[in-house]
């Protein structure tokens, strides 16, 4: 293949980076490969220097923008969008029709879900990919993705993509080649003659889709063989102790980030290294490997930045974003998936107890490093309550868990939500729920049947997303209050897998709707709206700063401080439908007695009583 030389002018800055981030690839690579390393680590090397003599004037003054402003993410201006591309906007060129509308709410961060070629027929959200190298024949092409990127950038907005590494669809190339035979590529799977090791691995595995594909495991004919496949039968997962699997996904990363993607989403991450006797999720090769790649787009692409795609345990999710050993070398951004499942607890039990105990309980991440806040996202939503933490504010584990996998299906007395129960595990009385958030919140229910809508609700939900610190990310329809897709289950691809109800088009004549404030899309788009503007205003959420849970007087007021340069910015936050107090000796504690709510421009609403009153849902 003839190769682009690097021009003279850029030759200084290669190998500087080349010097500074090899070590960080090679150290890796030994880590993963021993022995193999020092020809692994020449070969992306290589591969690097091609990438980079590729890479266009304009990304390369990107790189250097981004050098030179390291926080880039953390700015209290970034607000996030999610959404896929069909459903948003029709193709790539469609969502760049839609740039008004992102703009109006603030939007710098847009994640477009997987967007590559997927297989035939179910393909999981695209998350089934059969060819990293095009973009879906429906949505465009790799100029297209070029010309989209280009168009945003001018804009100020960043593109996120997938990067789905941990499987390929049964129809990509790797795998037909495995399934004829070849054993080169056979060895890109986890491919076994018998169930002896998947036994023996199932012992210890826990399912992600019990219900509709069972097992972690396939029998495949053509494969003569059991081929690992954790997610649904057609997705099968890489082998990534075949360092010509991390190869050839090293140059997709390259590829995608010379086509303009500035951050990547590491998809199923947790899942990549498997160990016997594990639960072959996050182990620490996962992190390794993130490490390897990470050194390659610094040499390369270094305005890239990668978000770890780990729905874990609040405890296993600090090393996802780098804590000790790996601090500054794996990703820049992880999902709160705490944060979304507490936020729900809270406006489910009107009480804050439990949020406040497990945010408290965290470790503090690394400064430089920014979690994705989010109300919801195109999955369903596991409700992760940790049985100690619960235990500790008077609860149950089991029993919470209970309570809102019913509360957010409806099933509990007095709640208006209308999630769909996803994946019971009959085993282990697990069930997760889909459902947008107007549905789960119970505005859908409202504006359907008559009746105030609880919007305040919403609103707070929304205002601790983005109060809480890093990039909020507003799913596609939720600013609008979209109601559940009813037809969801129409599409044969989807029957199966209600989380389709949670992933509404963006409709158009709501849309439309959302002009006028007294409908509940306006009201939710300009409650929405304002809190973008006042959050852009306050330097204080610059994501470097630490959250601080304050001590909890009124079970459902949740406080939260943050210590900034500039000053104390303190957060209260009223969970509840009722008005309720906040005593007035903490207010003064926090040396925050004059202030004034940034959200509503007055000041602090003391009562006759010395303490601060808290309007419902406030
Ligand atoms: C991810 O989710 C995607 O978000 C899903 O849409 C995909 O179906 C899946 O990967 C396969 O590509 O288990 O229930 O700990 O929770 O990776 C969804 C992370 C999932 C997992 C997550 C996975």
């Amino acid at each position: 293949m003839p190769t682009t030389p690097v021009p003279p002018e850029r030759r200084e800055m290669l190998a500087a980076r080349v010097r500074r981030w090899q070590p960080d690839l090679r150290a890796g690579l030994v880590t993963l490969y021993g022995d193999a390393a020092d020809s692994l680590t020449a070969r992306l090397v290589t591969l690097a220097e091609r990438a980079y003599a590729e890479r266009s004037d304009e990304l390369h003054r990107l790189d250097l923008e981004r050098m030179l402003r390291p926080d880039w993410l953390q700015d209290p201006t970034m607000i996030g969008y999610a959404c896929y591309v069909d459903r948003f906007a029709g193709d790539l060129r469609g969502v760049a029709d839609r740039v008004d509308h992102l703009s109006s709410l603030g939007v710098r961060y847009l994640h477009l879900m997987p967007f590559m070629a997927t297989r035939d027929g179910a393909d999981d959200g695209g998350y089934a990919i059969s060819d990293y190298t095009r973009v879906r024949e429906d949505l465009g092409t790799m100029d297209d993705l070029a010309a989209l990127t280009a168009t945003f950038r001018g804009q100020g907005i960043s593109l996120v993509a997938d990067l789905v590494l941990n499987h390929v669809a049964r129809e990509h190339e790797w795998a037909r080649r495995a399934r004829s035979g070849e054993q080169q590529y056979r060895q890109y799977f986890h491919v076994f003659p018998d169930r002896t090791m998947p036994d023996a691995y199932e012992e210890t595995l826990i399912e992600v889709f019990p219900d509709f594909a069972p097992g972690s495991f396939t029998w495949d004919d053509e494969l003569d063989g059991w081929v690992w496949t954790t997610f649904n039968s057609w997705q099968w997962d890489l082998n990534w102790s075949n360092p010509e699997v991390l190869l050839e996904l090293a140059e997709v990363v390259l590829e995608l980030a010379n086509h303009g993607v500035e951050v990547l989403r590491l998809d199923a991450i947790a899942f990549m290294w498997k160990r016997m006797g594990t639960t072959c999720q996050g182990e620490p090769e996962v992190h390794t490997i993130t490490q390897v790649l990470r050194a390659l787009a610094r040499i390369v692409c270094p305005a890239v930045a990668f978000k770890a795609e780990a729905i874990v345990a609040p405890s296993q999710l600090l090393p996802y974003l780098g804590q000790g050993a790996h601090s500054g070398r794996v990703s820049e951004l992880a999902y709160h998936n705490t944060l979304m499942v507490q936020v729900w607890s809270m406006l489910a039990a009107q009480d804050v107890r439990l949020a406040a105990h497990t945010l408290s309980s965290l470790p503090p991440k690394p400064a430089a490093a920014t979690w994705i806040t989010y109300l919801r996202c195109h999955d369903d939503i596991g409700w992760a309550i940790e049985d100690d933490l619960a235990g500790a504010v008077g609860v149950t584990g089991p029993g919470h868990r209970h309570f809102l996998a019913d509360w957010y299906t409806g099933a509990f007395p007095g709640s208006a939500a209308e999630g769909l129960t996803f994946q019971e595990n009959l085993e282990t009385g697990d069930r997760r729920t889909s459902g947008t958030a107007a549905s789960l919140i119970g505005v859908a229910r409202a504006e359907r049947e008559g009746g105030s809508a609880p919007v305040a609700a919403l609103r707070l939900a929304h205002a601790v997303v983005l109060g809480y610190g890093g990039i909020p990310v507003i799913w596609s329809g939720d600013e609008i209050a979209q109601p559940n897709d009813e037809q969801w289950a129409q599409d044969p691809r989807h029957a199966a897998d209600n989380r389709w109800a949670g992933r509404p088009a963006l409709d158009d004549a709501r849309l439309a709707r959302a002009a006028d404030p007294t409908t509940v899309p306006g009201q939710v788009m300009a409650d929405l709206s304002h809190l973008v503007a006042t959050r852009a205003g306050l330097p204080h959420l610059h994501a470097s700063v630490e959250t601080q849970v304050q001590p909890v007087d009124n079970p459902g007021v949740l406080v939260l401080a943050r210590e900034h340069p500039l000053g104390r910015m303190v957060q209260v936050y009223n969970v509840t439908g009722g008005w309720r107090p906040w005593p007035g000796h903490r207010v003064r504690d926090l040396g925050v007695a004059d202030a004034v709510d940034e959200i509503t421009g007055d000041p602090i609403p003391w009562g006759g009583d010395d303490q601060v009153w808290l309007p419902p849902f406030a």
